[in-house]
């Protein structure tokens, strides 16, 4: 079969079936365009994507700012490798660390790649500026953390999936309750502690918010015990949760709204997915000087990190974040979300809650973990012409672009509303 001919969305999920690797269970939906908050599949129908790709799509698809700035430099170079400068990326640094409000940025592509960059970086910094013993630092994490997929990732996970028959894995790691003040206490006690990496926001755990002063304690705490605090916003930062970052404190980003808890500032910042709209894979690691200057040349580095289509499209997406008021948005669009599905919530006992912080919100579904009543529920709101899907279990979680209108979003609570009211188990 030429694999260029038109396919039906059954041909296309069989091509996949039988030469692709099976680790995704996706949603019976083939995409073929998209654009703004809106995907189409195959057959023409349109849908509200409100999953954003996992959150790096959140300046919507294909925005026309950043694909313009993707065609543009993608005529003029597109990979330099590290062996020689190009004219891309130290503006971008110099945007991106103004942007964010820290001296030095070091570019990655995934956003596993820039959470490995972080802890390489801050066992280095341990050893060579805290005085660890070599081979001794130890990293803290939270209990259902979702960092990415590399070996040493998964060995700081407790999920079986992620990690059943993956070993022999990374030692290193202490594990800790989210959002539990008296167990990172209890766990800076040791002295060989480098690092507490967290994500601000557990997305794939089910989009748990801890208590608002937590992420302020736990910086504290860190500092006190000359401890790196490490924030993963990959899935929480670019304007996601209703400011530029999750984790955002005094740093002197661009976001005027910005009402970032004071001191709540990371010393090592992890960013990736929609800080290139989710146009191109870019990810990056932000840090000051004294915890930068630890990485000397042949440390550490990629073949694609920091080329120049990724510089040129980033700045692109997060102009695009400034220029839409894509923070002040999501705060204001997710406000509405929650207060529409409490109204829901009070009309059907199908679902248990709704949470979440800007538009990175769930509803955890009245059945049990291991039903598959919330792959059901997606399936049924796939039909009404919106796309979500479930993290884990009984949990949906709700994300759209963040350049969804009050009236799209209203458009999409309705269909929201009518497929649960409707949803026959
Ligand atoms: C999949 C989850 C979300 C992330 C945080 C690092 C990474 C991710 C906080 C790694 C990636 C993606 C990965 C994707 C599905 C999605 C996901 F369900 F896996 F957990 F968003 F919640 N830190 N999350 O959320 O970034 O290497 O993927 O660029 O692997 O299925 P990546």
């Amino acid at each position: 079969m030429a694999v260029l001919q038109e396919l039906t969305s059954q041909q296309a999920i069989d091509l996949e079936n039988k030469y692709g690797a099976h680790n995704y269970h996706p949603l019976p939906v083939v995409l073929s365009k998209g654009d703004g908050v809106f995907v189409w599949d195959v057959e023409g129908k349109k849908y509200y994507d409100f999953l954003s790709a996992y959150s790096a799509v959140n300046q919507g698809h294909c925005h026309p700012k950043i694909i313009g700035a993707l065609k543009e430099q993608a005529e003029k170079l597109t990979l330099t490798s590290r062996a020689f400068y190009n004219d891309m990326l130290g503006k971008f640094e110099q945007f991106a660390t103004a942007y964010f409000g820290f001296d030095k940025l070091l570019p990655m592509n995934t956003g596993a790649e820039a959470v490995e960059t972080a802890l390489k970086l801050s066992r280095k910094w341990a050893y060579e500026k805290k005085g660890i013993a070599k081979n001794q630092a130890k990293i803290i994490v939270c209990e259902n953390n979702f960092h990415g997929r590399t070996i040493s990732i998964i060995s700081a996970s407790n999920d079986p999936v992620a990690t059943e028959n993956f070993g022999p894995f990374t030692p290193g790691f202490i594990t800790i309750p989210h959002n539990n003040i008296e167990a990172l206490t209890q766990a800076l006690e040791d002295e060989n502690v480098a690092a507490f990496l967290v994500e601000p926001i557990q997305g794939e755990a089910g989009v748990f918010v801890p208590d608002e002063d937590y992420l302020k304690k736990a910086h504290a705490l860190s500092k006190a015990k000359n401890v790196l605090f490490i924030a993963d916003e990959v899935q929480t930062g670019i304007a996601r949760t209703g400011r530029l970052l999750a984790s955002c404190g005094n740093c002197n980003c661009a976001d005027k709204n910005c009402s970032g808890t004071p001191d709540v500032k990371p010393d090592v910042l992890i960013l990736g997915k929609a800080i290139s709209g989710g146009v191109f894979p870019v990810s990056a690691v932000l840090a000051n000087d004294e915890i930068m200057e630890v990485i000397k040349p042949g440390n550490h580095g990629s073949t694609f990190g920091g080329n120049p289509l990724a510089c040129a499209v980033a700045m692109a997406a997060l102009e695009v974040v400034r220029d839409e008021a894509l923070a002040e948005n999501a705060e204001k669009l997710g406000q509405t979300f929650r207060a529409e599905m409490n109204k829901l919530i009070e009309k059907t006992n199908l679902v248990k809650l709704v949470r979440g912080k800007g538009l990175l919100n769930a509803i955890v579904i009245n059945d049990s973990e291991d039903s598959s009543t919330a792959w059901e529920i997606c399936v049924a709101l796939k039909e009404n012409g919106l796309l979500a899907k479930p993290t884990h279990g009984n949990i949906i979680r709700f994300a759209p672009p963040l350049v969804m209108t009050e009236e799209q979003l209203k458009d999409c609570v309705a269909i929201i509303t009518k497929t649960i009211l409707e949803f026959k188990k």
